[in-house]
């Protein structure tokens, strides 16, 4: 079995794996060597001045042939900017966090852009359709970084019902079970963050890889609730300090605290005292391996997962919910 979605042909790659496109990890380097490996590869461009972002695309232009993506975080300050800079560099896709790219639609439309925003909800899945998305990025309260009320496994079945267009999960998904799990809930791929975070060719701080790879199931947490944009974190020294502030209320300290705080995890590799986004999944992540090898292992895995569903349920890749005369 090879699994081919809808998401392939929108993206022209071959695997229907999407590298999420986190500010201060995801690089030239590591996007290209994941659209190497047949996933789409994104620069985070959140947080990136316009000129970085420019030569992360050109970077990323020769390290690799195939098509690569951006993301963008829309409530950044310079967002026009950012997103002048797509439309030159004819950036093939463009996915995007925080907000709706409507009033950037007919301009990436224009250019052939394939846009893909992230969405924690039905409501907005609806509200991002109906402006055009090419496909909806759903990502469950598992992931690291700023996140949603849902989880993955609720959020994704309701928006696939909800939607024609088709449907990425993302959030605590980490390999080729989580894969498959996705795929039988009706997403046409998947976006992972976290995993991607330990590719050998990731420029992050090598502390920061072995602090996932040492994460177990309960080493994230959500801080930030009382400033209204909550975030998962590896749990650390600045976490303990975060949930004092959190539990008082004191939303404006709390926020103040947290600036600049995952550039001195991601770049300078201050486990303790910067901020660690990764997702729940962590636990999951036990090495260093090329992105090629990340993707090869999660569609192999999602195969087999896929296929021994099949077995169990007589063929079916679904159990079938309709009475048959032995059961009735
Ligand atoms: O964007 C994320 N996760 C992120 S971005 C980030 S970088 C950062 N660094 C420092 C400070 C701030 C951010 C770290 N993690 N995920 C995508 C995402 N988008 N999750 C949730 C949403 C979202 C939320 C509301 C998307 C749309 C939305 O729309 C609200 C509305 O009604 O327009």
């Amino acid at each position: 079995m090879t699994i081919h979605t809808q998401l392939c042909d929108i993206l022209q790659v071959e695997h229907p794996v999407i590298q999420g496109g986190m500010a201060w990890v995801a690089t030239a380097e590591l996007a290209a060597a994941v659209s190497e490996g047949g996933g789409l590869g994104l620069i985070g461009g959140g947080n990136m001045p316009t000129d970085v972002l420019r030569a992360e695309i050109r970077k990323a232009k020769t390290l690799t042939s195939k098509p690569f993506g951006v993301n963008l975080m829309l409530l950044d300050a310079h967002i026009e900017e950012l997103v002048g800079v797509v439309l030159e560099e004819r950036v093939p896709v463009v996915t995007t966090g925080a907000g709706n790219p409507g009033v950037y639609m007919a301009q990436m439309k224009e250019r052939d852009i394939k846009v893909l925003p992230v969405c924690p909800s039905v409501a907005l899945a609806k509200r991002l359709e109906r402006v055009g998305a090419d496909a909806i990025i759903v990502e469950g309260m598992e992931a690291g970084g700023h996140i949603g009320e849902l989880t993955t496994m609720v959020l994704v079945p309701q928006v696939v019902d909800a939607i024609e267009v088709p449907v990425v999960a993302a959030g605590g998904i980490g390999d080729g079970r989580g894969m498959a799990a996705a795929l039988m809930l009706g997403a046409a791929g998947v976006q992972v963050g976290t995993r991607f975070m330990c590719a050998s060719e990731c420029t992050i701080d090598d502390h920061v890889k072995k602090r996932i790879v040492r994460a177990g199931d309960r080493d994230t947490i959500v801080t930030g609730y009382s400033t209204g944009h909550p975030c998962r974190v590896i749990k650390n020294k600045l976490t303990r300090e975060l949930e004092k502030l959190d539990k008082d209320g004191k939303a404006e300290e709390l926020e103040k605290m947290g600036t600049g705080r995952l550039r001195s995890a991601m770049r300078d590799g201050d486990i303790e005292w910067g901020s660690v986004m990764a997702g729940e999944i962590a636990g999951l992540v036990c090495e260093i391996t090329p992105a090629a090898r990340i993707v090869a292992e999660m569609v192999a895995g999602a195969e087999r997962a896929l296929a021994a569903g099949m077995d169990l349920t007589g063929g079916h890749s679904a159990p079938s919910v309709v009475p048959t005369a032995a059961s009735s």
